[in-house]
């Protein structure tokens, strides 16, 4: 079967990018996951303008073609959509159900927001910039239409790698990410860079539309009780890819590998472990490991007893931060980001014939030809390795 995002609503769609078919530090386009919120927009890019106002000295309309005329900027990112995860919540919680896979690592291209606001030239009061997405639909909780509108704090949108995005992965961005322009905000979850982006508003006050205070927001213990915060800068974070959860592994050298990731900064240090957290190995990271970017990792595991084991993987960031055990429940449903188990079973092959009867032997035999099938891919992989990714 050709290789697809997996569908977990199909309309609008929302996708996941199928990791356990990743096979480099860079996330295709056609696999690449979707979050929507609403039907994608019919935009022509002919018609289309961007349009810059509020605190400004001059209100602007910006054509496609005028902006591919600025100064590019390109900057590898990984984008994470912060309910990635949800469902392997212990408490149920509402939201988009999803797996691992609402994550993807791409290469941006665009211009940086920065020059279009210096063009337009903020006044002094600014606090905020809003960014609209010409999307438009309801949600259970605001039956009244509304577009898809985020706000980013000044310093975040002055910030270089802040950009105005034509190309994903140098290719034109395609319908369902977002073109003709999206906004991308390296380093934060998804919901901050607004697709199908058709206006900019330089404002005085704090916004709070309904993607950052209905929705899209986590809380925090303060000294004077519970505190909203907007989500924003993705978490520390790591995913086991292979082995998967329930696989069947043989005695030897079993190879784990996975992804981690840090926000706005470059991973450090993955930490394994085998036994449910009691003690940990340090995982070998393979290829880049740059701020905003995920880093491709393995672990060669050695296993010399059956048993059922449990498979932990924990991210250190370049700045010290170190991935949570457990989920924080005043997340609300997002940034998932506790380090989950992954339960796998290692077979004895080693029993010898001589203990067991004939048709014992026979269902050994099955069973121990089935067992190293399904090490074999692994094996594979380490031999893909030698040639770089996985
Ligand atoms: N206009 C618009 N922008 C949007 C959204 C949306 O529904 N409408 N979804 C946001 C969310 S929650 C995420 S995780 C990312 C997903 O980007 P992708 O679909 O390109 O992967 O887009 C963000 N930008
Ligand atoms: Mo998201």
């Amino acid at each position: 079967m050709p290789e697809q995002r997996k569908i977990v609503t199909a309309t609008p769609e929302n996708s996941e990018t199928p990791l356990d078919q990743v096979r480099g530090w860079v996330t295709p386009n056609s696999l690449f996951f979707v979050r929507n919120h609403f039907d994608p927009p019919k935009l022509d890019v002919g018609t289309w303008r961007l349009r810059v106002g509020g605190l400004v000295q001059r209100k602007m309309g910006w054509t496609f073609d005028d902006l591919l005329a600025l100064p590019e900027r390109t900057v590898f990112a990984t984008v994470e959509c912060a309910g990635n995860g949800r469902s392997f919540l212990a408490q149920r919680v509402p939201g988009v159900p999803w797996g691992a896979g609402a994550i993807g690592h791409a290469e941006w291209t665009g211009v940086p927001l920065s020059i279009v606001l210096e063009r337009a030239g903020i006044q002094t009061g600014a606090v905020e910039v809003l960014f609209e997405g010409a999307d438009r639909g309801t949600e259970p909780d605001h039956p009244e239409p509304m577009n898809f509108e985020r706000s980013l704090p000044l310093a975040k949108a002055m910030h270089p790698d802040t950009l105005l995005v034509t190309r994903m992965n140098g290719e034109l961005l395609n319908e369902i990410h977002g073109a003709p322009l999206r906004l991308f905000v390296p380093g934060w979850y998804g919901v901050a860079s607004v697709k199908w982006l058709s206006r900019i508003e330089v404002i005085d006050k704090p916004f709070r539309g309904y993607f950052q205070s209905k929705k899209y927001t986590t809380q925090r213990r303060a000294s004077n009780g519970l505190e909203t915060i907007i989500v924003g800068p993705m978490a520390v974070k790591s995913e086991i890819i292979r082995p998967k959860a329930g696989d069947l592994l043989g005695i030897g050298t079993n190879r784990v590998v996975g992804l981690a990731w840090a926000g706005e900064d470059a991973v450090a240090k993955v930490d394994i472990s085998t036994n449910g957290g009691q003690t940990w190995s340090t995982a070998q990271l393979m290829g880049p490991q740059a701020a905003y970017s995920w880093t491709l990792w393995e672990y060669l595991w050695e296993v010399s007893e059956p048993g059922d084991f449990s498979v932990l993987a924990r991210t250190t960031s370049t700045d010290g931060r170190v991935q949570p055990m457990e989920y924080d429940p005043l997340y609300l449903g997002y940034q998932i980001d506790f380090c989950r188990a992954t339960p796998v079973r290692v077979a004895a092959a080693t029993r010898t014939y001589a203990e067991i009867g004939n048709l014992e032997a026979l269902l050994f035999d099955i069973n121990a030809y089935a067992e190293e099938n399904k090490r074999l891919p692994l094996d594979i992989e380490a031999q893909y390795n030698a040639g770089g990714g996985i």
